[in-house]
């Protein structure tokens, strides 16, 4: 790809990123709460996953050969309704109801909404749920890849590491872990809770391809993905190292960010933070 071409690719990429970081604020504001400072943080990587990555078709969310995007940490829903939604899956006015009841984008994602792979909401399952697909589909002998995005905390489950485990043993190149270190948990870093580093060295001596890089850099996502599609017979661990409220300094800043409430005022601050950069 010509430097040029890359060069227009990222630009695109962190508008796409800086309008899902505006989706999120839209559904934090319609609840005054919630995994706001989770869907900043990731936003870069599902704009490059679903605008760039993943071979999905949004009029077909179950077409057969899709690539298959495997949350693991349901909470972090937030991110992908604001992916869904600007990718055509489900209607933009219907992020206002994340969180009401009654609705389909409820805080924890839901398979019955189409373009979610998996129920989430316990913690710790969705590697294993993503080995397992990637296992059926190459017995199918589908085209298909599948990426798993989970998180620094999950790092701490047993099932976790039994996935990493099989991935490595049933050699599955078509399998990408992402990790959001983004250094926080419920109560606190993990660092003060249980520590979970050193996080690549652990992917590594599991037998997977790894990488870690700023999550929040579009350009170097986009690297680590092509350099790691170039890796046969091990999955692929690609960790990230993110900021919580991610485009929001407002958010940064805060001590705390697992689950937020906002103050009325503030939303209309934090909409301004995000459009101001690129
Ligand atoms: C098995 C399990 N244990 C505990 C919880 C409660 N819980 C929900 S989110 C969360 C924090 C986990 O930290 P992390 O996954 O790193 O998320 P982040 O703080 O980055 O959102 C916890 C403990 C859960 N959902 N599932």
């Amino acid at each position: 790809m010509h430097d040029t071409d890359r060069a227009a690719l990222v630009t695109a990429l962190k508008t796409r990123a800086r309008t899902l970081r505006l989706h999120v604020l839209r559904m934090g504001e319609c609840v005054g709460q919630g995994y706001v400072g989770q869907g900043l943080d990731i936003a870069d990587l599902m704009a490059v996953l679903y605008f760039h990555t993943l071979r999905f078709d949004p009029a077909r969310p179950d077409w057969e050969d899709r690539d298959r995007f495997v949350l693991s940490i349901g909470h972090y829903a937030i991110a992908l309704y604001a992916a869904l939604a600007e990718a055509g899956v489900i209607p933009e006015a219907e992020l206002d109801t994340y969180g009401a009841d009654g609705s389909r984008l409820e805080m924890s994602a839901a398979e019955s909404l189409p373009g979610v792979e998996m129920t989430g909401g316990s913690l710790g399952h969705g590697l294993s749920q993503a080995v397992g697909m990637a296992i059926g589909l190459r017995l199918d002998k589908r085209p298909s890849r599948v990426f798993n995005l989970l998180s620094d905390g999950e790092l701490q489950e047993g099932a976790t590491w039994e996935a990493a485990m099989s991935g490595a043993h049933y050699r599955l190149d078509h399998l990408y872990a992402f990790i959001d270190c983004n250094n926080q948990q419920a109560d606190g870093p993990p660092s003060q809770i249980m520590n979970v580093e050193p996080v690549e060295e652990k992917w590594k001596a599991f037998g997977w391809d790894t990488r870690r890089i700023d999550g929040n850099n579009i350009d170097a996502i986009l690297a680590a993905l092509e350099e790691a599609g170039r890796v046969s017979e091990r999955p692929h661990a690609i960790i990230l190292d993110t900021l919580m409220g991610k485009g929001v300094p407002l958010f940064e800043r805060r001590e705390k960010l697992h689950f937020i409430r906002v103050g009325r005022e503030e939303w209309e601050l934090a909409r301004k933070q995000v459009s101001e950069v690129l």
